[in-house]
């Protein structure tokens, strides 16, 4: 599923808050896993040396958190079309955070890095 075909689907969809709304998400969540980790790759290795760089760059406040607007500010660099950005950061914090903070420390954000090709 490409950009241009989500965002065909959510002008025909209008609020997700249905059966269709839902099925509309999960198509989304499955593109995004594979799409949107490549994307965030691509920015990671142009922009920052290491994983633990672009960690410090997007963690705003230094607290050793990143939150869903953190994400908002990752997704946005890595070209995510603002239509979805909300939808993709609740995903990655979802997917990202082990022990249900709603919040990404280092060590998650880690291991989530070391599913992709991004590993040193
Ligand atoms: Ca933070
Ligand atoms: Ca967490």
């Amino acid at each position: 599923m490409v950009e241009e075909e989500i965002r065909i689907c959510l002008l025909q969809n209008g609020r997700i808050n249905s059966i269709q709304g839902l099925k509309f998400k999960i198509q989304i969540l499955a593109w995004t896993k594979e799409k949107i980790l490549k994307n965030i790759e691509i920015l990671m290795r142009s922009k920052f040396k290491e994983p633990k760089e672009a960690f410090d760059f997007y963690d705003e406040d230094k607290d050793g958190f990143l939150t869903k607007n953190d994400f908002k500010n990752l997704l946005k660099e890595a070209n995510v079309s603002i239509l979805i950005r909300g939808l993709v950061a609740e995903f990655m914090l979802q997917s990202f955070d082990k022990n249900g903070d709603e919040l990404v420390d280092w060590q998650e954000f880690q291991a989530a890095i070391a599913e992709t090709s991004l590993r040193k």
